[in-house]
């Protein structure tokens, strides 16, 4: 069979096993793998000691997200380029319907932009915001027609047009079932956090610790719990997007175990730092929300990874300047809420891998498997015959410390400074065009496509 690259003597990582193999490509689609594959009209790269997996799949980021007073600052082209160079083939954006607007014509706004710019492959969850008296919802089939089979509801940002209620959001879950979607959903009580910060702020307590203060563990929790409880009512999948917080994980779980179609996602950043970041003088550049919690909520995530009770790790990648993060100096509720994440997720849970605290295979099952066979990518997702070629090169041995300097995106400062991970990527395939190379960016804007996604039934 003529190929036109095998990836020669590596080690295959698959969310089952690891085993030594080469991998032959032809037209951006894994064609063959075995032992000693020949073509001598093929480009050939010697893998030896290096790891084979599939690229990973960022489930969750906002690129040129109008937010917070200003838009983040990772657009389609820096945010996928970024992408590219930690190893993510594909990205998933959240366009942002309004009230009068349709989803296919939110999307397909977006989706303009992302062709011309993108540089790994990138696909689309709508957020809804307004039912406009029921047109939307008898939309939902045709968005599933077009690719987009995951919808997103907000129970925070009552201010920002964007929170839905919960009749709204059942209507959601029962219709998104109906046409073989999913919803996904950003859990926080509103009212609490409105009300805890109206009292923070009238006490004069202002700095980047009253973020986490004003929406701590419980208030997450409060609301994990009523969209498990939904969920569960409706017998509709849910998808809840960067849990945080141990109650609201063990809820969750819980009814997962009693075999209501829940799923979890969660971000690095959850499991690396506590909310003792807000105490820090740079504390306004942590903050996100959910905020980070405390150390007993880092434990039970972690214990979820490892025990496979969560089904993603995913980044939440929104980025905001440095001046921006500073407008919030002298009043935490001025802070663009959002971090940078994108580069980081896969080093960071193969690094975890690297330091023996899970195996490659749960790292490849959390960033690439699960999200792709959750959003329908049918032919994203893991190294096999016939799928896309999304492969990164992983070189175990590469110690690599993360710093704004040696990130791809556009933005000038990243919680992640600093932070040395164990093993590193050294190469990523997007459908078998080489798109990073040791350190280097090396594809072409807009090579990206976009991913359209199968419908969903659980
Ligand atoms: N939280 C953030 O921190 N940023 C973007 C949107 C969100 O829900
Ligand atoms: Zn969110
Ligand atoms: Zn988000």
């Amino acid at each position: 069979m003529f190929m036109d690259l095998i990836i020669k003597n590596g080690t295959v990582v698959t969310s089952k096993e690891m085993f030594k193999a080469d991998i032959g490509v032809k037209d951006g689609k894994i064609v063959a793998i075995g032992s000693d594959l020949k073509d001598d009209g093929a480009k050939t790269v010697d893998a030896s000691g290096k790891l084979i997996l599939p690229g990973a799949i960022d489930a969750h980021t906002h690129l040129a997200m109008p937010f917070g007073g200003t838009v983040s600052a990772d657009g389609y082209e820096s945010g996928t380029r970024a992408a590219a160079c930690g190893g993510v083939t594909t990205v998933f954006d959240y366009p942002m319907q309004r009230k009068g607007h349709g989803i296919i014509e939110t999307v397909d706004a977006k989706r303009k932009v992302a062709e011309k710019e993108a540089c790994c492959d990138f696909a689309f969850h709508c957020c809804i915001t307004d039912l406009n008296d029921g047109a939307i919802l008898d939309e939902f089939k045709d968005a599933v027609d077009y690719g987009v089979s995951s919808f997103k509801c907000f129970f925070v940002y009552k201010k920002e047009g964007m929170m839905v209620d919960d009749a709204t959001f059942v209507k959601i879950l029962l219709k998104a079932k109906e046409v073989g979607a999913i919803t996904n959903l950003h859990a926080e009580n509103p009212d609490m956090i409105d009300l805890r910060v109206a009292q923070y702020l009238k006490e004069g307590k202002t700095d980047a610790w009253y973020h986490y203060m004003s929406r701590p563990e419980f208030v997450a929790a409060e609301a994990d719990k009523r969209a498990v409880h939904w969920a569960q009512n409706a017998d509709a999948p849910l998808y809840i997007v960067h849990m945080s917080d141990k109650e609201g994980l063990e809820a969750a779980v819980k009814a997962k175990m009693e075999g209501a179609k829940i799923f979890i996602e969660t971000c690095p950043q959850y499991l690396e730092f506590t909310c003792d970041v807000y105490k820090r003088p740079d504390g306004r550049n942590f903050v996100c929300s959910p905020p980070m919690k405390g150390q007993e909520s880092l434990d039970a995530l972690w214990q979820a990874i490892k025990n496979g009770t969560i089904d993603t790790v995913a980044t939440d990648h929104c980025p905001f300047q440095q001046s921006e993060k500073d407008w919030g100096l002298n009043d935490f509720t001025k802070i663009p809420n959002g971090c940078a994440g994108v580069e980081n997720l896969y080093p960071y849970m193969l690094g975890a891998a690297t330091d023996g605290k899970i195996s490659y295979s749960r790292a490849v099952e959390l960033c690439a498997e699960n999200p792709a066979k959750i959003f329908g990518c049918t032919s994203k997702g893991s190294l096999a015959i016939g799928k896309d070629a999304d492969i990164v090169v992983y070189d175990p041995k590469k110690d690599f410390t993360i710093s704004v300097k040696n990130m791809h995106s556009d933005y000038d400062h990243t919680i992640w400074e600093g932070t040395t991970v164990h093993g590193y990527p050294v190469q990523t395939y997007v459908r078998g065009s080489l798109v990073y190379d040791n350190g280097e960016y090396v594809g072409k804007p807009g090579e990206g496509k976009f991913v359209k996604c199968a419908p969903v039934k659980f």
